[in-house]
C-alpha cells in the first residue's frame, strides 16, 4: 500500500520511514508526490491540524490525478511543558518564530525553568496521526512520550526539541539516545503503531 505522507519536516519523515513497516508500505513524501503548496494549520487541536494536512494534500492529489490507491497520512505533534502551562503545545514549530534555530528555542525553555526542581519539570511530546483512506474515510490516533525539561541541552540525534527532552529512566536526553530507542518508544512511534493496527484491520 502506498502512503503519501503530508509533512515538510525532514526529521519527522526520517523517523516515519524508519518506524513504518517497509515491507507493507511504500512511503512517498508530499513533495515527491508533487505537492508544494502551503498548508494553513489553523486548528485548535493536534487532531484538527493533522486532519487539515491530510485533507489539503488529498485534495491536491485528486485534482492532479495522482495514480493508484493510496492512504494520505500526516503527523501533528508538539511539546507540552507543565511548568509553562502546556506551552508551546500545538504551536511548537512556530514557538519563538519558525526560523529560529532550535539551539535558541531549547535554551529559552531551559532558562525559563531555571531553578525549578525536577518534580516540576514534567514535559511530554504529543503526536496525532491522521489518515484518509481511498474511500474518503478518516481516522486519527494520538500518543504521548513522557520526560522532563533537561538542565542542559545535550545530544545530536533526532531533531527539534530532542536535546532538551530528558528521559530520567535513561539518564540521557532524547537526542543522546540511539535513534532505535526513540523510534520504539516515542509519541510518533506509538501513534504510528496504532495507525498500522487500524490499517491492518481494514485491509
Ligand atoms: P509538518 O507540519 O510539515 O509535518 P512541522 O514541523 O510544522 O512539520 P508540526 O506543526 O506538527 O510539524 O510541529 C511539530 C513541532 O513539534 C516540530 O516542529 C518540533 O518543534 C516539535 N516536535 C514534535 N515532535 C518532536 C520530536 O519527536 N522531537 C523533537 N521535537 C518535536
Amino acid at each position: 500500500m502506498k502512503i503519501i505522507f503530508a509533512t515538510g519536516n525532514k526529521g519527522k519523515l526520517a523517523e516515519i520511514r524508519a518506524i513504518l513497516d517497509s515491507d507493507r508500505f511504500e512511503i512517498i513524501s508530499m513533495k515527491e508526490a508533487g505537492f508544494s503548496g502551503e498548508i494553513v494549520e489553523d486548528g485548535t487541536t493536534y487532531e484538527e491540524n493533522a486532519l487539515i494536512k491530510v485533507r489539503t494534500v488529498r485534495k491536491y492529489l485528486l485534482e492532479a490525478g495522482y495514480p493508484g490507491e493510496y492512504i494520505v497520512m500526516a503527523d501533528d505533534s508538539g511539546l507540552e511543558v507543565d511548568y509553562l502551562g502546556g506551552k508551546p503545545g500545538i504551536y511548537s514549530a512556530r514557538y519563538m518564530g519558525e526560523d529560529t534555530p532550535y539551539s535558541i528555542k531549547n535554551q529559552a525553555i531551559i532558562d525559563a525553568l531555571d531553578g525549578v526542581p525536577d518534580e516540576q519539570r514534567g514535559a511530554r511530546f504529543v503526536c496525532s496521526i491522521a489518515m484518509i483512506f481511498p474511500d474518503g474515510s478518516e481516522k486519527t490516533t494520538r500518543a504521548t512520550y513522557e520526560g522532563i525539561v533537561a538542565h542542559e541541552a545535550k545530544g545530536t540525534n533526532g531533531f527539534g526539541y530532542d536535546p532538551m527532552f530528558y528521559l530520567p529512566q535513561c539518564n540521557a536526553t532524547d537526542a543522546e539516545m540511539p535513534i532505535e530507542f526513540k523510534n520504539k518508544n516515542s509519541h510518533r512511534a506509538k501513534a504510528l503503531k496504532q495507525a498500522e493496527e487500524i490499517i491492518a484491520a481494514m485491509y
